[in-house]
């Protein structure tokens, strides 16, 4: 056998062999289990988004095109399968959208043959990513994705970008209509749409900030809305989810995927950074709102709900987990999909209940060690008068 053909079939069996692995449950904290292997990862990209297949131009079988990450990714269920709609990360580090199914939302992913054509703006974007996929009452499926450009007022500084959000819609997944971007004083990035109108109104959860990595002034997730989706600007913007000093989220934070509705109140999932001496950590956390006044917090657990354990911490930016995509089950089930250290997707499943029982049921974050102390003391005099019975 040739070389051309010997790794020809090497390639495609590995491929088949990964995508076709069963994914097991670990049985977890009792809030949600995570599972044994990632749902998608860069060698999961069809090799034939790589490789050239024709002997004549690719005689060694190399590979032409790579990929360095498959990441934060939206989700949607449609006709019954499990959707991602995957920001992967090229080697030329240029993101783009491709929509990848499975059967049952935990294995067997396996992404359509092409890539989203996104239709681009008169200003066109440098980088494109993390979109979060709205099926909104209108009839419309909206993704809402950031957008980076070069920062022109700083000619030369290679590190200047700006993030906006763009917006798309589309009724079938596979032809996407561009709307303007939103417009904001302030840059924006992780900005999702309520799935409802709120006072017949669409509304949005918004992340201002000052600069392209710093929120500096912008205080937290924002919520704002929007008179017009095909001319969306924000005119006034409230904070509802602060960051705050010494907790997950004193760097900043951001919305997750938008929040899913229970007869208790909106269940929001989310992203909170901190820093140390290793740089940023990105965990996510929870938080539910009321029915009728979703810009109201009704529930606030303390601490982190996901954290990085095992190789989750490893990967091209270190010590991060991120979401903005997850599907709730007709049954209650709820499929959690999170990127880790912004390299590989997985899945985490938990259940309706457990997630409102999560955020009922945690101790709030009581902002001082003392608070944090008398709670633990709480449970624990609560936990021995049981023993002692
Ligand atoms: O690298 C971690 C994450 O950093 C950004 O998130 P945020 O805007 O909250 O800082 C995003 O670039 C995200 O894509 C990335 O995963």
């Amino acid at each position: 056998m040739n070389t051309f053909e010997y790794r020809k079939n090497l390639i495609l069996a590995r491929y088949e062999e990964l995508v076709t692995r069963p994914n097991i449950a670990i049985e977890g904290n009792g809030v949600y289990n995570r599972y044994v292997n990632p749902v998608i990862t860069a060698e999961m990209v069809p090799p034939y988004w790589k490789y050239d297949f024709n002997p004549e131009t690719n005689p060694y079988f190399m590979e032409r095109i790579g990929c360095n990450a498959t990441l934060n990714s939206g989700a949607i269920k449609w006709n019954g399968k499990y959707l991602l709609v995957v920001r992967v990360e090229g080697n030329d580090r240029k993101s783009f959208f491709a929509i990848a199914e499975s059967p049952n939302g935990i294995d067997n992913f396996r992404f359509w043959s092409h890539p989203i054509i996104l239709p681009d703006t008169e200003n066109p974007a440098t980088n494109v990513y993390d979109m979060r996929l709205t099926a909104h009452e209108d009839g419309w499926i909206y993704g809402l994705f950031c957008v980076e450009r070069h920062d022109d007022s700083k000619p030369g500084d290679l590190s200047a970008a700006t993030a906006a959000c763009g917006i798309v819609r589309t009724k079938d997944l596979v032809n996407w209509e561009r709307l303007p971007d939103l417009k904001s004083k302030s840059q924006q990035r992780n900005v999702v749409l309520h799935p409802e109108f709120v006072n017949g109104k669409y509304a949005l959860y918004t992340r201002p900030q000052d600069g392209f990595i710093d929120t500096g002034s912008g205080g937290g997730i924002g919520w704002a809305l929007i008179d017009d989706i095909c001319n969306a600007e924000v005119k006034e913007e409230i904070i509802i989810d602060p960051r705050y000093y010494h907790t997950i989220k004193e760097v900043k934070n951001g919305e997750g995927p938008h929040p899913i509705k229970t007869s208790k109140g909106w269940l929001h999932l989310a992203h909170g950074v901190r820093a140390c001496a290793s740089g940023l950590r990105y965990v996510l956390y929870m938080y539910m709102t009321s029915l009728e006044e979703p810009w109201k917090k009704i529930a606030s657990p303390g601490g982190y709900f996901m954290a990085p354990v095992g190789e989750e911490y490893m990967g091209d930016v270190m010590n991060v987990l991120f979401t903005n995509g997850w599907i709730a089950d007709e049954d209650g089930k709820v499929f959690i999909y999170y990127a880790s250290s912004d390299t590989r997707m997985h899945v985490a499943t938990s259940t309706i209940d457990k997630l409102v029982d999560y955020c009922m049921n945690t101790p709030e974050d009581g902002l001082t060690t003392t608070e944090s102390v008398k709670t633990l003391n709480s449970l624990i005099d609560r936990n021995l008068a049981v023993f002692e019975k």
